[in-house]
Protein backbone atom coordinates (compact mmCIF):
# COMPACT_ATOMS: atom_id res chain seq x y z
CA UNK A 1 0.00 0.00 0.00
CA UNK A 2 1.35 3.39 -0.97
CA UNK A 3 3.08 5.33 2.38
CA UNK A 4 2.80 1.30 4.11
CA UNK A 5 6.67 1.79 5.70
CA UNK A 6 5.13 5.62 6.99
CA UNK A 7 4.55 5.87 10.47
CA UNK A 8 0.91 7.51 10.52
CA UNK A 9 2.35 10.52 12.28
CA UNK A 10 4.85 11.18 9.20
CA UNK A 11 2.85 10.60 6.62
CA UNK A 12 2.27 13.83 5.68
CA UNK A 13 5.58 14.93 5.96
CA UNK A 14 7.03 12.09 4.02
CA UNK A 15 4.72 13.29 1.29
CA UNK A 16 6.06 17.12 1.71
CA UNK A 17 9.55 15.40 1.53
CA UNK A 18 8.26 13.26 -1.87
CA UNK A 19 7.10 16.40 -3.49
CA UNK A 20 10.18 18.18 -2.79
CA UNK A 21 12.18 15.64 -4.21
CA UNK A 22 9.96 15.30 -7.30
CA UNK A 23 11.11 19.22 -7.83
CA UNK A 24 14.40 19.15 -7.65
CA UNK A 25 17.65 17.67 -8.84
CA UNK A 26 21.22 18.21 -7.29
CA UNK A 27 21.94 17.61 -3.77
CA UNK A 28 19.49 15.53 -1.95
CA UNK A 29 21.45 15.67 1.11
CA UNK A 30 20.44 19.60 1.86
CA UNK A 31 16.59 18.26 1.66
CA UNK A 32 14.77 18.14 5.16
CA UNK A 33 13.48 14.88 5.56
CA UNK A 34 10.77 13.34 8.09
CA UNK A 35 12.73 11.26 11.23
CA UNK A 36 11.67 7.83 10.52
CA UNK A 37 13.69 8.19 7.39
CA UNK A 38 17.03 9.76 9.08
CA UNK A 39 20.02 7.28 9.31
CA UNK A 40 22.65 7.58 12.65
CA UNK A 41 25.47 6.93 10.03
CA UNK A 42 27.23 9.58 8.20
CA UNK A 43 28.38 9.16 4.62
CA UNK A 44 32.37 9.15 5.67
CA UNK A 45 31.34 5.67 6.64
CA UNK A 46 30.62 4.56 3.42
CA UNK A 47 33.91 3.79 2.10
CA UNK A 48 34.61 1.07 4.35
CA UNK A 49 32.12 -0.72 2.30
CA UNK A 50 35.17 -1.67 -0.19
CA UNK A 51 37.05 -3.69 2.57
CA UNK A 52 34.36 -5.92 4.45
CA UNK A 53 35.30 -9.01 3.06
CA UNK A 54 38.96 -8.35 3.46
CA UNK A 55 40.56 -11.89 3.00
CA UNK A 56 38.92 -11.52 -0.97
CA UNK A 57 40.52 -7.95 -1.17
CA UNK A 58 43.82 -9.68 -0.20
CA UNK A 59 43.93 -12.12 -2.44
CA UNK A 60 44.13 -9.53 -5.27
CA UNK A 61 47.74 -9.85 -4.36
CA UNK A 62 48.03 -13.47 -4.47
CA UNK A 63 46.91 -13.84 -7.74
CA UNK A 64 49.60 -14.72 -9.98
CA UNK A 65 48.58 -13.81 -13.60
CA UNK A 66 47.16 -10.92 -15.11
CA UNK A 67 44.13 -12.44 -16.01
CA UNK A 68 43.86 -13.82 -12.26
CA UNK A 69 44.58 -10.37 -10.97
CA UNK A 70 41.60 -8.77 -13.09
CA UNK A 71 39.16 -12.06 -11.84
CA UNK A 72 40.32 -11.29 -8.19
CA UNK A 73 39.62 -7.91 -8.34
CA UNK A 74 36.31 -8.61 -10.00
CA UNK A 75 35.06 -11.10 -7.68
CA UNK A 76 36.38 -8.51 -4.74
CA UNK A 77 34.58 -5.55 -6.51
CA UNK A 78 31.37 -7.93 -7.05
CA UNK A 79 31.12 -9.15 -3.19
CA UNK A 80 30.84 -5.17 -1.99
CA UNK A 81 28.05 -4.44 -3.69
CA UNK A 82 25.72 -6.03 -0.74
CA UNK A 83 26.98 -4.32 1.42
CA UNK A 84 27.21 -0.57 -0.48
CA UNK A 85 23.73 -1.31 -1.67
CA UNK A 86 21.84 -3.46 0.50
CA UNK A 87 23.11 -3.23 3.88
CA UNK A 88 20.85 -0.36 5.19
CA UNK A 89 17.73 -2.36 4.11
CA UNK A 90 19.00 -5.34 6.57
CA UNK A 91 20.17 -3.31 9.44
CA UNK A 92 17.70 -0.32 9.63
CA UNK A 93 14.52 -1.40 7.75
CA UNK A 94 14.88 0.28 4.35
CA UNK A 95 17.31 2.38 2.62
CA UNK A 96 17.39 5.66 4.96
CA UNK A 97 19.35 9.31 4.64
CA UNK A 98 23.04 9.12 5.95
CA UNK A 99 24.10 12.52 7.93
CA UNK A 100 25.62 14.93 5.31
CA UNK A 101 29.51 15.39 6.93
CA UNK A 102 30.51 18.40 7.81
CA UNK A 103 34.01 20.12 5.78
CA UNK A 104 36.71 18.06 7.37
CA UNK A 105 34.88 15.06 8.72
CA UNK A 106 37.35 11.97 9.02
CA UNK A 107 36.57 8.47 9.46
CA UNK A 108 39.24 6.15 10.65
CA UNK A 109 39.32 2.35 10.86
CA UNK A 110 41.20 -1.11 10.35
CA UNK A 111 40.85 -4.23 9.60
CA UNK A 112 43.49 -6.94 11.51
CA UNK A 113 45.60 -9.21 9.73
CA UNK A 114 44.35 -12.36 10.46
CA UNK A 115 45.58 -15.93 8.70
CA UNK A 116 48.55 -13.44 6.85
CA UNK A 117 45.83 -11.67 4.75
CA UNK A 118 47.76 -8.35 6.73
CA UNK A 119 46.11 -5.29 7.92
CA UNK A 120 43.86 -3.37 6.35
CA UNK A 121 43.36 0.66 6.96
CA UNK A 122 41.00 2.86 6.02
CA UNK A 123 41.45 6.84 6.13
CA UNK A 124 38.26 8.90 5.09
CA UNK A 125 37.86 12.36 4.88
CA UNK A 126 35.02 14.86 3.53
CA UNK A 127 37.26 17.34 1.18
CA UNK A 128 33.98 18.97 0.35
CA UNK A 129 30.58 20.52 1.94
CA UNK A 130 28.98 22.08 -1.02
CA UNK A 131 28.54 19.71 -3.46
CA UNK A 132 29.58 16.84 -0.75
CA UNK A 133 32.25 15.02 -1.79
CA UNK A 134 33.76 12.11 0.47
CA UNK A 135 37.34 10.88 -0.18
CA UNK A 136 39.02 8.02 0.77
CA UNK A 137 42.44 6.11 0.77
CA UNK A 138 42.21 1.82 2.05
CA UNK A 139 45.68 0.30 2.23
CA UNK A 140 46.98 -3.06 2.92
CA UNK A 141 50.53 -2.46 3.38
CA UNK A 142 52.03 -5.81 3.73
CA UNK A 143 49.80 -7.11 0.48
CA UNK A 144 50.92 -4.06 -1.59
CA UNK A 145 47.53 -2.82 -2.33
CA UNK A 146 46.16 0.80 -2.47
CA UNK A 147 42.36 1.54 -3.08
CA UNK A 148 42.03 4.91 -3.24
CA UNK A 149 38.88 7.29 -5.03
CA UNK A 150 36.25 9.67 -4.03
CA UNK A 151 32.85 9.42 -4.11
CA UNK A 152 29.88 12.23 -5.24
CA UNK A 153 26.32 12.20 -6.32
CA UNK A 154 23.94 13.95 -8.84
CA UNK A 155 20.41 13.16 -8.00
CA UNK A 156 17.35 13.41 -10.55
CA UNK A 157 13.95 11.93 -9.91
CA UNK A 158 12.66 10.11 -12.55
CA UNK A 159 9.56 7.54 -12.66
CA UNK A 160 8.14 7.82 -9.22
CA UNK A 161 12.26 6.93 -8.77
CA UNK A 162 15.13 8.45 -7.12
CA UNK A 163 18.09 8.35 -9.79
CA UNK A 164 21.74 8.79 -8.33
CA UNK A 165 24.59 9.19 -10.90
CA UNK A 166 27.78 8.53 -9.30
CA UNK A 167 30.08 11.51 -9.54
CA UNK A 168 34.26 9.97 -9.14
CA UNK A 169 35.88 7.07 -9.30
CA UNK A 170 38.28 4.61 -7.79
CA UNK A 171 42.05 3.48 -8.26
CA UNK A 172 43.39 0.62 -6.64
CA UNK A 173 47.40 -0.04 -7.36
CA UNK A 174 49.01 -3.19 -7.03
CA UNK A 175 52.22 -3.91 -6.41
CA UNK A 176 53.78 -6.70 -8.11
CA UNK A 177 57.00 -9.31 -6.82
CA UNK A 178 59.09 -7.83 -9.57
CA UNK A 179 58.24 -4.00 -8.75
CA UNK A 180 56.04 -3.12 -10.92
CA UNK A 181 52.70 -2.06 -9.96
CA UNK A 182 49.34 -2.89 -11.87
CA UNK A 183 46.51 -0.11 -11.81
CA UNK A 184 42.65 -0.54 -12.10
CA UNK A 185 40.40 1.90 -12.50
CA UNK A 186 36.72 0.77 -11.06
CA UNK A 187 34.06 2.79 -12.55
CA UNK A 188 30.95 3.40 -10.32
CA UNK A 189 27.15 2.13 -11.15
CA UNK A 190 24.20 4.10 -11.66
CA UNK A 191 21.42 4.09 -8.64
CA UNK A 192 18.05 3.91 -8.64
CA UNK A 193 15.56 4.29 -5.34
CA UNK A 194 12.69 2.99 -5.51
CA UNK A 195 9.97 2.34 -2.73
CA UNK A 196 9.43 6.06 -2.27
CA UNK A 197 6.01 6.02 -2.98
CA UNK A 198 5.64 2.92 0.05
CA UNK A 199 7.62 4.49 2.15
CA UNK A 200 10.42 1.70 2.01
CA UNK A 201 13.60 2.74 -0.66
CA UNK A 202 15.46 0.53 -1.59
CA UNK A 203 18.55 0.72 -4.00
CA UNK A 204 18.43 -1.03 -7.74
CA UNK A 205 21.80 -1.01 -9.81
CA UNK A 206 21.12 0.00 -13.29
CA UNK A 207 23.27 0.29 -16.37
CA UNK A 208 27.01 -0.58 -16.85
CA UNK A 209 30.49 -0.26 -14.61
CA UNK A 210 33.67 -0.91 -15.76
CA UNK A 211 36.84 -2.11 -14.35
CA UNK A 212 39.92 -1.41 -16.47
CA UNK A 213 43.43 -2.96 -15.81
CA UNK A 214 46.50 -1.05 -17.05
CA UNK A 215 47.67 -4.42 -18.31
CA UNK A 216 44.48 -4.16 -21.11
CA UNK A 217 42.11 -6.54 -18.91
CA UNK A 218 38.63 -5.06 -18.82
CA UNK A 219 35.76 -6.16 -17.00
CA UNK A 220 32.13 -5.03 -18.27
CA UNK A 221 29.48 -5.64 -15.65
CA UNK A 222 25.83 -4.98 -16.24
CA UNK A 223 23.45 -4.76 -13.86
CA UNK A 224 19.79 -5.18 -14.11
CA UNK A 225 16.32 -5.88 -11.56
CA UNK A 226 13.49 -7.49 -11.68
CA UNK A 227 12.21 -8.44 -14.46
CA UNK A 228 15.14 -8.30 -16.92
CA UNK A 229 17.21 -10.82 -17.58
CA UNK A 230 16.92 -12.77 -15.10
CA UNK A 231 13.94 -11.17 -14.05
CA UNK A 232 15.30 -11.47 -10.28
CA UNK A 233 16.49 -7.97 -8.21
CA UNK A 234 20.43 -7.14 -7.98
CA UNK A 235 20.59 -9.57 -11.16
CA UNK A 236 24.24 -8.64 -12.85
CA UNK A 237 26.19 -10.35 -15.68
CA UNK A 238 30.21 -9.38 -16.05
CA UNK A 239 32.04 -10.13 -18.62
CA UNK A 240 36.53 -10.26 -18.60
CA UNK A 241 37.82 -9.58 -22.19
CA UNK A 242 41.39 -9.83 -22.86
CA UNK A 243 43.85 -6.95 -23.88
CA UNK A 244 43.46 -5.48 -27.31
CA UNK A 245 40.04 -8.06 -27.75
CA UNK A 246 36.20 -7.35 -27.71
CA UNK A 247 35.52 -11.59 -27.32
CA UNK A 248 34.96 -12.55 -23.84
CA UNK A 249 36.89 -15.08 -22.05
CA UNK A 250 35.41 -15.18 -19.21
CA UNK A 251 31.31 -14.80 -18.66
CA UNK A 252 29.85 -14.51 -15.22
CA UNK A 253 26.42 -14.00 -14.20
CA UNK A 254 24.20 -14.50 -10.94
CA UNK A 255 22.73 -11.68 -7.96
CA UNK A 256 25.19 -9.53 -6.06
CA UNK A 257 23.65 -9.60 -3.08
CA UNK A 258 24.12 -13.66 -2.66
CA UNK A 259 26.13 -15.79 -5.15
CA UNK A 260 26.82 -15.70 -9.24
CA UNK A 261 28.66 -18.68 -11.27
CA UNK A 262 31.18 -18.63 -13.62
CA UNK A 263 29.19 -19.81 -16.84
CA UNK A 264 31.39 -21.57 -18.55
CA UNK A 265 32.42 -23.92 -15.30
CA UNK A 266 29.58 -23.83 -13.64
CA UNK A 267 30.95 -23.16 -10.28
CA UNK A 268 30.37 -20.59 -8.13
CA UNK A 269 32.31 -17.41 -8.68
CA UNK A 270 30.86 -14.98 -5.85
CA UNK A 271 29.07 -16.04 -2.48
CA UNK A 272 28.26 -13.46 0.00
CA UNK A 273 25.65 -15.22 2.40
CA UNK A 274 28.15 -15.10 4.75
CA UNK A 275 29.20 -13.39 7.69
CA UNK A 276 30.78 -9.83 6.66
CA UNK A 277 33.61 -7.95 9.01
CA UNK A 278 32.89 -4.68 9.97
CA UNK A 279 35.25 -2.38 10.16
CA UNK A 280 37.47 -1.33 13.75
CA UNK A 281 37.80 1.47 14.92
CA UNK A 282 38.60 2.78 17.98
CA UNK A 283 36.71 4.15 21.43
CA UNK A 284 34.79 7.65 20.71
CA UNK A 285 37.08 8.85 23.75
CA UNK A 286 40.23 8.13 21.74
CA UNK A 287 38.94 9.96 18.42
CA UNK A 288 39.20 13.60 16.98
CA UNK A 289 36.74 15.89 17.80
CA UNK A 290 36.30 15.70 13.62
CA UNK A 291 36.23 11.49 13.77
CA UNK A 292 32.51 11.12 12.68
CA UNK A 293 31.39 8.95 15.34
CA UNK A 294 32.37 11.77 18.25
CA UNK A 295 31.03 14.14 15.91
CA UNK A 296 27.52 12.75 15.48
CA UNK A 297 27.44 10.78 18.76
CA UNK A 298 24.73 12.74 20.06
CA UNK A 299 22.54 12.97 17.17
CA UNK A 300 23.32 9.72 16.62
CA UNK A 301 21.84 8.62 19.91
CA UNK A 302 18.58 10.64 19.34
CA UNK A 303 17.82 9.19 16.29
CA UNK A 304 18.58 5.39 17.85
CA UNK A 305 16.38 6.37 20.52
CA UNK A 306 13.91 8.33 18.77
CA UNK A 307 14.16 11.43 20.26
CA UNK A 308 14.28 13.66 17.48
CA UNK A 309 13.88 16.72 19.53
CA UNK A 310 17.58 15.99 20.62
CA UNK A 311 18.68 14.72 17.11
CA UNK A 312 17.58 17.45 15.74
CA UNK A 313 18.84 20.18 18.39
CA UNK A 314 22.40 18.40 18.23
CA UNK A 315 22.36 18.73 14.59
CA UNK A 316 21.98 22.17 14.51
CA UNK A 317 24.26 22.75 17.03
CA UNK A 318 26.90 21.33 14.48
CA UNK A 319 25.68 23.11 11.76
CA UNK A 320 25.72 26.29 13.50
CA UNK A 321 28.73 25.67 14.54
CA UNK A 322 29.73 25.02 10.99
CA UNK A 323 28.31 27.86 9.64
CA UNK A 324 30.57 29.94 12.38
CA UNK A 325 33.93 28.57 10.72
CA UNK A 326 33.03 29.48 7.76
CA UNK A 327 32.47 33.30 8.60
CA UNK A 328 35.71 33.04 10.76
CA UNK A 329 37.75 31.65 8.12
CA UNK A 330 36.56 34.41 5.74
CA UNK A 331 36.98 37.15 7.88
CA UNK A 332 40.78 36.05 8.64
CA UNK A 333 41.52 35.01 4.83
CA UNK A 334 42.69 31.71 5.96
CA UNK A 335 40.47 28.94 4.29
CA UNK A 336 39.75 25.53 5.77
CA UNK A 337 42.71 23.30 5.15
CA UNK A 338 42.44 19.48 3.69
CA UNK A 339 43.59 17.06 6.67
CA UNK A 340 44.93 14.26 4.76
CA UNK A 341 44.01 14.88 0.52
CA UNK A 342 45.13 17.15 -2.07
CA UNK A 343 42.93 18.11 -4.64
CA UNK A 344 44.48 17.74 -7.98
CA UNK A 345 42.22 19.24 -11.54
CA UNK A 346 42.99 16.03 -13.27
CA UNK A 347 44.24 12.09 -12.51
CA UNK A 348 47.01 11.26 -14.73
CA UNK A 349 46.04 7.88 -14.07
CA UNK A 350 42.23 7.76 -14.47
CA UNK A 351 43.18 9.40 -18.15
CA UNK A 352 45.18 6.52 -19.59
CA UNK A 353 43.06 4.10 -17.82
CA UNK A 354 39.42 5.23 -19.33
CA UNK A 355 40.90 5.74 -22.73
CA UNK A 356 41.67 2.25 -22.99
CA UNK A 357 38.04 0.97 -23.06
CA UNK A 358 37.00 4.92 -24.46
CA UNK A 359 34.84 5.51 -21.13
CA UNK A 360 33.44 8.74 -20.00
CA UNK A 361 34.63 11.57 -19.08
CA UNK A 362 37.76 11.76 -20.62
CA UNK A 363 38.89 13.39 -17.39
CA UNK A 364 38.27 13.55 -13.95
CA UNK A 365 39.56 15.39 -10.87
CA UNK A 366 40.69 13.42 -7.56
CA UNK A 367 42.01 13.39 -4.47
CA UNK A 368 45.14 12.72 -3.80
CA UNK A 369 46.14 11.41 0.15
CA UNK A 370 49.33 12.71 1.25
CA UNK A 371 51.32 10.60 3.70
CA UNK A 372 52.20 12.85 6.36
CA UNK A 373 49.20 13.28 9.34
CA UNK A 374 47.92 16.48 10.21
CA UNK A 375 46.44 13.93 13.09
CA UNK A 376 47.05 10.75 14.00
CA UNK A 377 44.02 8.21 12.95
CA UNK A 378 42.60 7.16 16.24
CA UNK A 379 42.08 3.80 15.17
CA UNK A 380 45.52 3.62 14.23
CA UNK A 381 47.06 0.33 15.97
C1 LIG B 1 27.72 6.55 -1.41
C2 LIG B 1 28.97 5.82 -1.86
C3 LIG B 1 28.89 4.34 -1.48
C4 LIG B 1 27.66 3.71 -2.07
C5 LIG B 1 26.40 4.49 -1.73
C6 LIG B 1 25.33 3.81 -1.28
C7 LIG B 1 24.04 4.42 -0.96
C8 LIG B 1 23.89 5.86 -1.47
C9 LIG B 1 25.18 6.61 -1.20
C10 LIG B 1 26.40 5.97 -1.95
C11 LIG B 1 25.03 8.12 -1.48
C12 LIG B 1 23.83 8.76 -0.79
C13 LIG B 1 22.51 8.03 -1.11
C14 LIG B 1 22.74 6.55 -0.71
C15 LIG B 1 21.35 5.96 -0.79
C16 LIG B 1 20.41 7.08 -0.32
C17 LIG B 1 21.27 8.36 -0.22
C18 LIG B 1 22.19 8.18 -2.59
C19 LIG B 1 26.31 6.22 -3.45
C20 LIG B 1 20.46 9.65 -0.52
C21 LIG B 1 21.26 10.93 -0.35
C22 LIG B 1 19.28 9.77 0.45
C23 LIG B 1 17.96 9.73 -0.24
C24 LIG B 1 16.84 9.78 0.74
C25 LIG B 1 15.89 8.61 0.54
C26 LIG B 1 16.35 7.35 1.21
C27 LIG B 1 14.54 9.02 0.94
O1 LIG B 1 30.06 3.68 -1.93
Amino acid sequence: LPGEGVPTAQKSSWTTFLKSIASFSGDLSSLTAPPFILSPISLTEFPAYWCERPALFAAIADAQTEQDRSIAVLKWFISTLKGQYTSRNEKLGSEKKPLNPVLGELFYGFWPDVDGRGQTNLVVEQVSHHPPITAYYLSNPSKGLVLQGHSAQKTSFSGGSIIVKQIGHAILTVDLPDGGKEEFLITLPRLRIDGLWYGSPYIELTETSYIQSSTGWLSTIEYKGKGYFSGRSHSFKAVLTPPESTTPVKRYEGVWHETSKDLDTGETFTDVTSIKEEVTVGPIENMHEFESRRLWQHVARGIREGDYETASKEKSKIENEQRQRRRDEQAAGTPWKRWHFEHIESDPVYERLVKMFNGSPPTEDTYVYQHNYDVTPSAAS
